[in-house]
Parts: C-alpha cells; sequence; structure tokens
C-alpha cells in the first residue's frame, strides 16, 4: 500500500461529510481507490427574522475536527478539497472578514426576481449569456434581491466568495474563484469565459466582488499557520476541486469514452449529460436545461430537478411530530403501498419552499383530481414514482437537445441508498440503471486531488479508477406496459396543475 491520501469535505444541503480516499496497490498490482468517512454532521437552514441563512460557522467548526480526526486517525493527507452545493456565497470587507452570515438558496427574497431580471434584461439574453436554467435561487437574483433591499453589505463588499471558496479561505486565508462553482452564478459568460460585468452593472452588481476563476485540479495554497497551530497538524494543500458538488459528482461517474447520460441524487436531481462545450440554443432555454462548467473542460448540461428534497421535507415533518421513520423504513412503507395512486410533478414552484410539504403534496393531489396519499408509505411512493417518471422526460429531452441515444442511466449519489427509487427509474425509462458509487461527489473531490498532485493523469484516467474501484448495482427495468399509462397520466398532469 501506498501513503497516498486525499482529504474530501462534501457539503450538501442535508449534510456534511469527510472523506479519506487512499490510493492503494493491490496484489496484483492494480491501482484501487479506497474511500473511508470519517466524519458526517447534520446541514440545515436557519431561520432569522426575515431570512433563512446558514449556519457557516458550524460547518467551519465540523470541518477543522475533521482535519484533527483524520490525523489522529493516523492518516497523512497531503491534500484537501471542499465541494459544496452551488450559488450561495459570503461577502468579506476590506478587511477581509466575512460581513453577515450567508443567505440559505431558499430565502424567500429572491421571489418574483426571475420575471422581472426576465424583463429588465430579456430571458433570452440572459440564457445566452449565463447559459444556466432560471432558478430563483441563482446568485443573480440573491445580489439583485440584495441590491433592492438596499443592502448596507453590497456597500461594504470588498470579495464576493462562493461557499466552497469562503470555507477554503477560512481554512487557508487565501482567496479564489473556481471556475465550477462560479458557473452556477448566472454571472457568468460561458461563451466568452469570463464575468459578465455589462450585466451585472445593468442590475447594480458591484462587478469588482468577483475574482478570475481557477480550473478544478488546481492547488491554492497551504493550510494558515494559525489553523494549522490550533489544530496541531502538519502542512496541507488546499486544492480547487470541482467544488461544486454537482460538477464533483459528474466526474466520478464511471463512464467511458461514449457520450452518457447520468442522474445525481441528493437533495435536489440532476440529470444530464456531459458536452465539451455549452449548448446555449433556445431549445436548450425552452426545456430549461443548464450549462454548468464541469471538471477537465466540460460542460455539463443538465436539468435541475427538485429531487429528494420532497421526501426529506415530509421526514422531518414526521419525525418532528415525533413519528421518527429512517429513509430505509420510508422505501419498506413505499414498497408495500399501491403503485401509480398519485403523481406529481416535482418541480412544480409550490414544492421549491421550507415546510407543510406533506399539506403541498396532498394539495396537489387534489387539485389534478387524485386520491390523496393517506400515510406516509403512500406519500414516500406518490414522491419516488413521481420522480422516476421526471427522470424519463429530462432524460428523453436531454436526447432531443445532444441527438444522442443513451443506453442507460447512471445513477449517483446519496439517492441511490433508495432501491426503490433506482428501480422505479429503470422501469420508467425502460433502460438500465447503473447505480453507484454512493459517495460520488466526495469521491470526483478526491479525484480532482489526485490530478493535482499528480497521481491521475486526467478525467478519463480518474474515471478508470472509479469503475475499478467501486461495484456498480445494475438495475433491469420491468413492467413496461404500466410505466407506459403512468407516463401519459404524468405528462397531462402538467397542463392541469
Ligand atoms: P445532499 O448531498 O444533497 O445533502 P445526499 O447525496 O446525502 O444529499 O442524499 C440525501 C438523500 O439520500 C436523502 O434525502 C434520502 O432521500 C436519501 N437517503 C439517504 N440515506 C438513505 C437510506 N438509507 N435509504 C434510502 N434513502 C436514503
Ligand atoms: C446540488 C446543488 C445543485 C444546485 C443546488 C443549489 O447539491 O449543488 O446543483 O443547483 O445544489
Amino acid at each position: 500500500a501506498t501513503g497516498t491520501a486525499a482529504l474530501a469535505f462534501d457539503l450538501g444541503a442535508s449534510s456534511g461529510r469527510a472523506l479519506i480516499g487512499q490510493l492503494l496497490v493491490g496484489d496484483d498490482g492494480a491501482t484501487k481507490l479506497e474511500v473511508t468517512e470519517i466524519h458526517r454532521f447534520p446541514n440545515y437552514a436557519i431561520e432569522v427574522g426575515d431570512h433563512l441563512h446558514w449556519d457557516i460557522l458550524r460547518l467551519l467548526r465540523e470541518m477543522k475536527k475533521s482535519i484533527r480526526l483524520a490525523f489522529q486517525l493516523g492518516y497523512a493527507p497531503g491534500t484537501f478539497g471542499i465541494d459544496t452545493w452551488g450559488v450561495d456565497f459570503g461577502l468579506l470587507d476590506a478587511n477581509g472578514e466575512l460581513i453577515g452570515n450567508p443567505y440559505h438558496y431558499r430565502d424567500s427574497h429572491t421571489d418574483g426576481l426571475i420575471e422581472e431580471v426576465g424583463a429588465l434584461v430579456g430571458r433570452e439574453q440572459l440564457f445566452e449569456q449565463g447559459g444556466l436554467q432560471f432558478m430563483p435561487f441563482n446568485t443573480i437574483y440573491q445580489l439583485y434581491a440584495m441590491r433592492k433591499a438596499a443592502s448596507p453589505k453590497l456597500d461594504i463588499a470588498k470579495t464576493l466568495l462562493l461557499t466552497p471558496d469562503l470555507l477554503a479561505y477560512m481554512l487557508t486565508g487565501i482567496k479564489a474563484c473556481e471556475f465550477t462553482i462560479a458557473t452556477t452564478t448566472q454571472l457568468y459568460h460561458p461563451g466568452k469565459q469570463q464575468w459578465n460585468k455589462p450585466l451585472m452593472d445593468r442590475l447594480g452588481i458591484p462587478s469588482h466582488l468577483f475574482l478570475d476563476p481557477i480550473q478544478p485540479g488546481t492547488i491554492v495554497g497551504p493550510l494558515s499557520d494559525a489553523v494549522r497551530k490550533e489544530l496541531n497538524v502538519p502542512v496541507m494543500q488546499a486544492v480547487a476541486v470541482g467544488t461544486h458538488d454537482t460538477e464533483s459528482a459528474v466526474a466520478a461517474v464511471p463512464a467511458g469514452d461514449e457520450p452518457f447520460a447520468y442522474l445525481v441524487c441528493g437533495t435536489w436531481s440532476l440529470l444530464g449529460t456531459e458536452l465539451d462545450r455549452p449548448l446555449l440554443t433556445p431549445e436548450t432555454m425552452e426545456l430549461e436545461f443548464s450549462n454548468e462548467g464541469g471538471v477537465g473542460g466540460t460542460y455539463q448540461l443538465l436539468k435541475n430537478i427538485m429531487g429528494l428534497w420532497l421526501l426529506q421535507e415530509c421526514k422531518r415533518e414526521w419525525d418532528e411530530a415525533g413519528n421518527e421513520l429512517g429513509f430505509g423504513e420510508l422505501v419498506k412503507l413505499a414498497e408495500a403501498a399501491e403503485p401509480f395512486r398519485s403523481l406529481v410533478q416535482p418541480d412544480d414552484a409550490r414544492f421549491f419552499a421550507p415546510n407543510g410539504m406533506a399539506d403541498r403534496v396532498k394539495a396537489y393531489c387534489a387539485e389534478t383530481g387524485q386520491p390523496v396519499p393517506r400515510t406516509e408509505g403512500e406519500m414516500t411512493r406518490c414522491i419516488v414514482e413521481s420522480l422516476a417518471l421526471r427522470y424519463r422526460q429530462a432524460l428523453e429531452q436531454a436526447e432531443r437537445l445532444t441527438g444522442n441515444r443513451f443506453g442507460g442511466l447512471h445513477m449517483v449519489g446519496g439517492g441511490i441508498q433508495n432501491r426503490l427509487l433506482c428501480q422505479l427509474t429503470a422501469n420508467a425509462i425502460s433502460r438500465p440503471v447503473w447505480a453507484g458509487p454512493v459517495e460520488a461527489s466526495a469521491i470526483g473531490n478526491m479525484l480532482a486531488q489526485l490530478i493535482a498532485s499528480g497521481h491521475c493523469a486526467n478525467l478519463r484516467e480518474a474515471r478508470k479508477l472509479v469503475a475499478d474501484s467501486f461495484p456498480i448495482e445494475v438495475f433491469e427495468p420491468n413492467g413496461d406496459e404500466a410505466w407506459k399509462v403512468a407516463y401519459d397520466r404524468f405528462t397531462a398532469l402538467e397542463k392541469g396543475a
């Protein structure tokens, strides 16, 4: 065994985790990546006054704890990388201090701004220049909301750091802007490959806040002396990985050279395909796909689907009411529940905000003349089947946009622990699902570190390492006819709801 180790922080909307990756050479001479989770902690939104925030310092604390733990457990990572959810950011003042607590992307201050900014700038122009699906939380709308609220924070800010860059800065003292996360702002121009300063000027967003992006795989610099002393650990280098979790996850999809489709399945479901350049056509805009900058010079053409958020929120409510059921138990109940009883369009805007999710799903079903889910099992079944049908729709749209036909779907991320979801997705798309790895974002994060430290040549080789190191579970489709009928019901819903 060799001692090459990398520490990955993967912060999702529902939990953060620290994992160690080690390159090990087996007896057969083949190199494998062995991954060990060393720490996991909850992540959540906190309401303060009228706003929803992240608990950013708590996350920093858990990350520091993870670093200490890594060395206490006997690992010696030479590098670390951070990936997080997209779009959110912190502002630094002239002294380099964080101004206020970062907003959570589900804060309601961006309500109605897609329409307002669209009317001001033009939807087509916005899409051509930003490449993204119009999501209320895109950084552009968050900053515009602050401008509209005459937030003094914007006036004193000197630097904007997106969440992974902010956390890296808190650990290293070095300010950087990583490319993949920069492309989640809708303020980065993928065609020109630079920040869209004219658009910022137009919206009153200060353009001096933005640093020039660096590519994933770039070494940012060492842990600061202060943090190193506090934790009593040796020097470690921060690497700018694919700091957007989705992009790190895609980097860890064990695909070969052929075009492939993937579904990154966590709080959100991101379904898409890898391209070597953005596809900024009117049809891409109409079908509501994004072009996000990826690892290794790629662009990811993907659709942001509301995802397991619906189930997470229902579960949270049930937990809070004292009815604590694990995801595993919910899946069992759903397996036993009647199929196709009720379906929802998961991307209906009413499901975006937190709180009261079960009631919102019930109201949707009632309004569309369907039976209302009565039990946890029925509710879970409704959500899982609806997601599977939505995935079919998005997969076919990705095919329409690219002219490719995909033989199956790679599924990665925490959501694939829901085996019912994997099976129903295979049924819905009438093609196999190849599930794994679960910890794709953390693994992709490590891969970028291995590329930066010279242990891996490129993305292609990195993906081969994933395929050699982690088992893939295959779900073959079954029950075609019933799924076709359900799909027609599902697509008709959109018009009715
Ligand atoms: P994120 O990174 O967005 O926080 P994850 O990739 O960790 O999300 O995925 C979290 C989701 O995975 C949960 O919402 C839940 O639906 C699903 N999940 C987690 N554990 C299990 C499990 N044991 N069985 C079934 N589903 C699970
Ligand atoms: C998934 C994700 C997604 C973003 C959303 C804010 O974790 O990064 O790609 O759009 O969070």
